[in-house]
């Protein structure tokens, strides 16, 4: 059994495609269909062109912030691909090609990246949590989603995304060991991209995996190569099984790296070699799920360059629909806190809008 067998006290990473493209654990290879691997490479083509254009944006002075994805598409689509419609995605923040793959639109992503909290309102059927900046407390509210569709015997599984630092947080913790104590169906995948802003993972933790603090929570835990989109497939898939029987939690690791900087406001070149990035990008993972496409007969570089200019055309588009109708009002802020307005909030926009009606701007 997969979890068996890479248990992370065993110091194993799972891999099945290499970064030269090449499958190198063939009884692990999953049966994907060609339909499946298509729509997973397509999102993170989408998602690639999505992070590299909204960066642009930025730069320009035309989104406020965001936090960059590129290098991270396996660990999320490979996850994501892996679940059933009715799962739970609970996010943390650097999930755009978790998100799409999930139903989120590229238009709803944009919004929330423009300061419209449209952005965080989700089509009907959407599995998806909003954004989650609070580091860590995305894994208390997966948690309690985990706990309740046990109770209500929903048969969704909780799949939240953390980052390496993530998991130095009491919330990871704390929604770990609840869920692993009421054997909650949660999985939690770590998305090990080697930084939290500027600390690198080794001066986050003495431990040796992130993997093997499942083990503290007396749940399995395994280590991934997180930019192989199979593994990452192969392993959610056995976390997920295992949840949805009523085993418990399990904890993924997905070895991964943040290509670009750490959000919009960052300066990576600070604390990090070029050669090290250099490293990092032979490991691509869209090169060897490409690679692996064009092997089996399911896709050509003539699909992928025109793919890339319908990504490119559909990108420009949507960012276009956000900045025709996406400002939002500073209203906004005070109605979106809670679900009924404070008597404090009140107040405050009534403040707000005596200073507006003096000529504030
Ligand atoms: C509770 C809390 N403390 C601090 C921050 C500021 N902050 C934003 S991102 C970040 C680092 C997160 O690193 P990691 O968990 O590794 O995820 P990554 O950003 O690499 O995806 C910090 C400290 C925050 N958002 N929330």
């Amino acid at each position: 059994m997969l979890l068996n067998d890479y248990d992370p006290l065993k110091k194993k990473q799972l891999t099945i495609l290499d970064p030269s493209g090449v499958i190198v654990t063939p009884k692990l290879e999953p049966n994907i269909s060609k339909e499946e691997l298509l729509k997973m490479y397509k999102t993170m083509t989408l998602g690639r062109t999505a992070d590299i254009k909204a960066l642009q944006y930025q730069r320009q002075g035309r989104m406020l912030t965001y936090a960059p994805n590129k290098g991270q598409e396996a660990a999320q689509v490979g996850a994501m691909a892996a679940l059933e419609q009715q799962d739970w995605l609970v996010p943390a923040f650097r999930e755009l090609n978790a998100m799409l793959y999930k139903g989120v639109t590229l238009e709803q992503i944009y919004l929330y990246w423009y300061g419209n909290e449209w952005g965080n309102h989700f089509d009907e059927g959407v599995k998806v949590l909003p954004i989650d900046v609070i580091i860590g407390s995305q894994i208390n509210h997966a948690a309690g989603v985990a706990y309740a569709s046990k109770i209500l015997k929903k048969n969704e599984v909780a799949v939240a995304t953390i980052g390496d630092g993530g998991t130095s947080h009491g919330e990871f913790y704390e929604g770990m060991n609840f869920a692993a104590t009421y054997d909650a169906p949660l999985v939690v995948v770590i998305q090990n991209n080697q930084y939290a802003i500027s600390t690198p993972r080794s001066k986050a933790t003495k431990a040796a995996t992130l993997a093997q603090k499942a083990v503290a929570f007396g749940i399995p835990g395994i280590q991934v190569d997180g930019n192989d989109v199979l593994a990452m497939y192969v392993a959610t898939k056995a976390a997920a099984d295992h949840a949805r029987s009523g085993k418990g939690p399990v904890l993924i690791e997905a070895v991964t790296y943040r290509l670009g900087p750490h959000t919009t406001s960052d300066d990576p070149t600070i604390y990090r070699s070029n050669e090290e990035v250099a490293e990092w990008e032979l490991k691509d993972p869209l090169i060897r799920f490409k690679k692996y496409l064009i092997d089996k007969g399911y896709w050509t570089e003539e699909e992928d360059q025109k793919l890339d200019e319908e990504n490119l055309q559909y990108v420009g588009d949507t960012f276009k629909l956000v900045e025709a109708s996406g400002t939002s009002v500073l209203e906004d802020i005070f109605k979106y806190t809670y679900a009924e307005m404070t008597p404090q909030l009140n107040e405050q926009l009534e403040a707000y809008k005596k200073y507006i009606e003096q000529g504030g701007k």
